[in-house]
Formats: structure tokens, C-alpha cells, sequence
């Protein structure tokens, strides 16, 4: 398959693999419930101060596994990720239970370096490793009814302590337009800093959509399913007023409760400087996508 998307981003612009890591080993005493998010948010993470480094780090989230800081890093171990099957199903002429060595062995695996943006306000520069979700979908043939694609988390109560808790409607699922997803940066990741993901990473394949917020990355998904209606999105089902269903990068439209018009970038140092956030976090490519649609109504 032919390259259809090249790196702006080069090995420089990388945030530290070390960085990268601490955002979950760092243990703080601040609560991070519903931060995904936002479910609870205390007041005070719209001003995320430069000595509170680990509210910062540990904003990134896999409920699953509980909603406390160092929890993904602590128990998604307990994920089975071998064997791992992906149904593949709805509005598509090969449905079905596609293994993932059957996946990769048929996907083109690249590097891909890309910004990424949490709701938060922190952002950083990771390198993915994965395959056109494009790919996929052209795998197994979309049929010309589809509009959207919507994804599935794994739900297993034996090895996710966290979904014994109500914090989100379990499973959690995400969506995309049918344009978005076969849009050429819209990724599925296997990998990052040329490792295997891990499993609070969202092993071993999860959503990597660089334009919008970091949420819309659903991880450890075992179904992909083309509909012709709009999927519900777990954040959206959870705080409708906070997260729609587009969640694109919009340093324009406030979240209700903070500007998005700033981000902190990770691995610049603790006293970091704010720098402005961009339209689609930079990726204008996608600009087109939204032409003659109003984003603040569809946020
Ligand atoms: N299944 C699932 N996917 C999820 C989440 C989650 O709680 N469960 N959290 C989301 C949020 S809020 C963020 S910011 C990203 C974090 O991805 P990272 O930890 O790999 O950086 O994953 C997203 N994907
Ligand atoms: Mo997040």
C-alpha cells in the first residue's frame, strides 16, 4: 500500500519516552476522578499549575482499570491481550472475527510521530506505531449505507477491577464519521516508542486520532462496527454538555468549565510555558472534513 501521509514531526519534536512514561508512575494526592473527561473535575484543573506536574502527567485515563492515578500502570497488567480478536461487523460485506496476527499480517505497520492533546490542557509528542484504520475498513469492505464507524472496549469484569465501579456506561465505545476514519492520519496503533503497546497504553490495538482530544482514543478494542447513524461515545453519555460527539481540537470553543484556547506541553520542564493550542491541533489536512458544518454547535 502506497504512503498516503508523510511526518511533519521528526525524532526532535518526540517527547521523552521517560516523560511519556511518568504520567502514570507518578503518584499524587490530588484526586483525578472523572478527568477523562471530566466527570468530577475539581475546580482547580482548569489551572493546571506548573508545581502540580503530576496532576498534569496522570490526566491519561483507562477507566477500566480504575480512576485513581497510578491505577492503568498498577493493574492493566491483568488484561489478557493474547489471543485477541477484533468482531468486525454491521455495514460490511466481510463481517466477522478477525484475529489480530490475521490483522497484522495483512496492515502495513509504520511510525508515525504525531501531536497528541489531552482535554486537560497538556500536550505532548508521541511516536505510534500502527496502520491506517483506511486499511482495515477497505479489508473488509465498507458497504455504501455506512456512515459511521463505532468502537468497543473490551469488557471484562475478571480482569478490569474498575468496571466493578459506574464512573462510565461499560463498555466503553467511541465513534468517528465514516470520513474521519478513512481519513489517511486517523491510525491504529500497535505500538509506541517502537514497543509493543502497553497495556495501559490500550494493547495491543487501540485509536490514535491526532486532531482530536485525547479521549476520542479508544483503547483495547474488540469491536468495530459500521452504522449508518451517529454511535454514542462514552464521554458524551457521561457529560453531554462537555464532550460531543466531534471533540475536535478548538482552541475557539471553551470546554464549560476552561479555555481550550492554551496547552502545556510535557517534557518542556516543570515551568514549562503555555503555548497556543492550534485548530485541529495543527493537522489543517483535516480542515475539509468540517467544511460548511458550525463548531461550536458541533463541538
Ligand atoms: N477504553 C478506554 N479508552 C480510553 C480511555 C478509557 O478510560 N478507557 N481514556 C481515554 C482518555 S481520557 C485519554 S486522554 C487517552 C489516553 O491515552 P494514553 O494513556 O495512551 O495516553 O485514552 C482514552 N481512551
Ligand atoms: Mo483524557
Amino acid at each position: 500500500m502506497s504512503r498516503r501521509w508523510t511526518n511533519d514531526l521528526t525524532a526532535q519534536d518526540v517527547t521523552p519516552e521517560r516523560v511519556f512514561l511518568n504520567r502514570r508512575q507518578l503518584m499524587s494526592g490530588a484526586g483525578a476522578l472523572g478527568i477523562a473527561g471530566g466527570l468530577a473535575a475539581p475546580a482547580h484543573a482548569q489551572e493546571l499549575e506548573p508545581n502540580s506536574f503530576e496532576d498534569i502527567t496522570n490526566y491519561c485515563n483507562f477507566y477500566e482499570f480504575g480512576t485513581g492515578k497510578s491505577d492503568p500502570a498498577q493493574y492493566a497488567e491483568a488484561l489478557t491481550t493474547e489471543p485477541w480478536t477484533v468482531q468486525i461487523d454491521g455495514l460490511v460485506e466481510k463481517p466477522g472475527d478477525y484475529s489480530f496476527e490475521d490483522i497484522l499480517s495483512q496492515m502495513d505497520i509504520e511510525e508515525r510521530i504525531y501531536r497528541f492533546r489531552c482535554v486537560e490542557a497538556w500536550s505532548m509528542v508521541v511516536p505510534w506505531n500502527g496502520f491506517e484504520l483506511g486499511d482495515l475498513l477497505e479489508m473488509v469492505g465498507v458497504k455504501p449505507e455506512a456512515q459511521y464507524v463505532a468502537f468497543e472496549t473490551a469488557y471484562r469484569p475478571d480482569e478490569m477491577r474498575g468496571v466493578a465501579y459506574p464512573v462510565l456506561d461499560w463498555p466503553y465505545v467511541e465513534g468517528l464519521r465514516l470520513d474521519e476514519a478513512r481519513h489517511p492520519l486517523t491510525l491504529m496503533a500497535t505500538g509506541l516508542y517502537g514497543k509493543p503497546l502497553p497495556n495501559q497504553n490500550g494493547a495491543p490495538l487501540r485509536l490514535v486520532v491526532p486532531w482530536k482530544y485525547g479521549f476520542k482514543s479508544i483503547k483495547s478494542i474488540v469491536r468495530i462496527t459500521l452504522t449508518d447513524s451517529q454511535p454514542p461515545t462514552s464521554w458524551n453519555k457521561a457529560n453531554a454538555r462537555e464532550y460531543g460527539f466531534y471533540s475536535n481540537v478548538n482552541p475557539n470553543v471553551d470546554h464549560p468549565r476552561w479555555s481550550q484556547a492554551t496547552e502545556r506541553p510535557l517534557g518542556g520542564g516543570l515551568l514549562a510555558r503555555r503555548k497556543p493550542t492550534l485548530m485541529f491541533n495543527g493537522y489543517d489536512e483535516v480542515a475539509s472534513l468540517y467544511d460548511g458544518m458550525d463548531l461550536t454547535e458541533n463541538f
